[in-house]
């Protein structure tokens, strides 16, 4: 029987996946059958778990992190409401989140999970988290307050150490979520430190610019108590208790983020930052010159204003593209996006006129 291939990646333009290292292939493949949810029987992908969480902390300098490899960036906004509600459990009845509006969607399903009121905050005029318009939404209920490094539709980084300070003046939890922008954020020169703004926990995913194979997501928690809110009781396991969301879980996921970052942190993720930061800085300018409307582009990811005819053409021409909210095209230049690649997106967009 013919079978399909899984994914061409030379046409995906929109996807925060991408074609995983090949070390991370390679691990990937000998820890298939592992499962870091029972450490006591699979201790050596446990070891590397903890590997993983060390090196994930190293990235973002949050030092000496609890944590452990989630399966995505869903998984890992889950749990660290889940945690900011736990914390607070015996004093607040009706617990609330404040986020920005561009906040992703997991946050949406974390709170209908949990029983958690949403508040999402408008942005202010550069798509960024406005400060004054998410203290407006705290109050004595809210349990916790979201930055994101690397938001999902502009690439946006919040202002982390003002909301870090919203939160502690709240006694709420701060998480920040770069489940994308995190592997990108330590060559820029956004000003914050992770650890100087006192972030409490943090998404950070490796299966999507850290190269690692799906599924691979990180959370990091500032102390092991974070965690241990989460905990429940595992009595016929080695280990007496598991602080996870799934139960079995993927070993390939974990050996590959290992893999991954061993072999690319730090050199290689800075090459390729700079490789996509300036393909994202020249595509915009070619677009500009074209006289299209784009969304300035802080980390690797370029919006423009396409109209709906002109993106239904480029996809029947083959390119795999999605909206924004707003309408715009959104380009996420990942490791496997070329300058190539956009250019022959250049040369449809000047035929299609
Ligand atoms: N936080 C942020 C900032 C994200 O952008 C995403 C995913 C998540 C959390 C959730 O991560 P998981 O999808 O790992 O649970 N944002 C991408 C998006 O919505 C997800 C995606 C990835 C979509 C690959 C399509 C795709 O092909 O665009």
């Amino acid at each position: 029987m013919q079978r399909p291939e899984p994914q061409e990646f030379a046409r995906v333009l929109s996807s925060m996946c991408t074609e995983p290292h090949p070390a991370a292939r390679a691990a990937a493949e000998r820890f298939l059958a592992t499962n870091p949810g029972d450490p006591g029987t699979y201790e050596a992908v446990a070891d590397l778990e903890r590997e993983a969480v060390a090196l994930l902390g190293e990235i973002t300098r949050l030092s000496d992190p609890a944590g452990y490899v989630t399966s995505g960036g869903t998984e890992a906004n889950v749990q660290a409401v889940r945690i900011a509600r736990n914390r607070r459990r015996d004093d607040v009845d009706r617990p609330n989140v404040v986020v920005p509006d561009h906040a992703h969607f997991s946050f949406t399903k974390a709170a209908d999970l949990l029983s958690v009121d949403l508040r999402r905050a408008p942005l202010d005029d550069d798509y960024r988290a406005d400060t004054d318009a998410m203290a407006a939404l705290v109050d004595e209920d809210t349990v916790g307050v979201v930055g994101v490094a690397g938001s999902t539709e502009y690439g946006r980084v919040d202002p982390i150490p003002a909301l870090a300070d919203l939160a502690a003046d709240a006694d709420a939890l701060f998480h920040v979520d770069a489940a994308w922008g995190g592997f990108a954020l330590p060559f820029t020169d956004h000003e914050w430190d992770f650890a100087d703004a006192a972030v409490d926990t943090m998404t950070v995913d490796p299966h999507k610019l850290g190269q690692a194979v799906v599924p691979a997501g990180g959370l990091l928690a500032r102390s092991p108590d974070l965690l241990d809110t989460l905990a429940v009781d595992t009595p016929y396991l080695e280990s007496t208790g598991q602080v996870t969301l799934t139960g079995t879980r993927s070993g390939a996921g974990v050996a590959s983020a290992v893999a991954a970052m061993e072999e690319l942190w730090p050199d290689g993720y800075r090459s390729e930052y700079d490789r996509a930061q300036s393909l994202a800085d020249w595509f915009t300018a070619e677009l500009r010159e074209r006289g299209y409307d784009v969304v300035d582009p802080h980390l690797p990811l370029v919006a423009v204003d396409l109209s709906p005819s002109t993106i239904d053409a480029l996809r029947e021409a083959g390119w795999r593209l999605s909206k924004t909210g707003s309408g715009e095209a959104r380009v996420v230049v990942m490791p496997h996006v070329t300058r190539d690649a956009l250019s022959s997106v250049l040369s449809d967009l000047d035929r299609l006129g």
